[in-house]
């Protein structure tokens, strides 16, 4: 399948529609995602246009692990997650719904359930004091 340029996350790093920024550097972008599956649910994209692993340059690759693992020291710290779970699905078997490269980054407990993979919408009003704790830890 062709990278369409019109998926959701192409448009944020457009700035065509919004997003609770936490962090950005000249290859990738990190904001909060709007159906966390725990408090603090953090997503970092790349730049390069990529709709998974397999696409992504190396260079672009090393940049968003980077960002990955910078962002989830700031999650772990700002909000005292005791456990911070990566994951990445490439491609729609493996649960993939947006289609540009990302990294989720989701804080979690001994014993409390994660919610479920992209359902239930969070206005910005509640990310964006959570955004504030993982940004003052970066
Ligand atoms: P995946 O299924 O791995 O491609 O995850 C896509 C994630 O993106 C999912 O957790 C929900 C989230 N998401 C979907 N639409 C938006 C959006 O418009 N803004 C933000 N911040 N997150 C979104």
């Amino acid at each position: 399948m062709a990278y369409d340029p019109n998926n959701i996350f192409a448009k944020i790093l457009r700035g065509e529609i919004p997003c609770v920024k936490i962090y950005e550097d000249d290859k990738t972008l990190s904001f909060m995602d709007v159906m966390p599956q725990s408090e603090g649910h953090t997503l970092v994209i790349p730049k390069e246009a990529a709709e998974n692993i397999f696409e992504l340059s190396d260079d672009a690759a090393k940049a968003l692990m980077a960002t990955t693992r910078k962002i989830a020291k700031a999650v772990k710290k700002g909000l005292n997650a005791p456990g911070v779970m990566l994951t990445m699905l490439n491609g729609a078997p493996a649960g993939q719904s947006v289609f540009h490269a990302h990294f989720h980054i989701i804080p979690r407990s001994a014993g409390v359930d994660m919610g479920l993979h992209a359902r239930g919408m969070v206005p910005a009003s509640t990310l964006e004091p959570i955004a504030a704790k993982i940004r003052s830890a970066l």
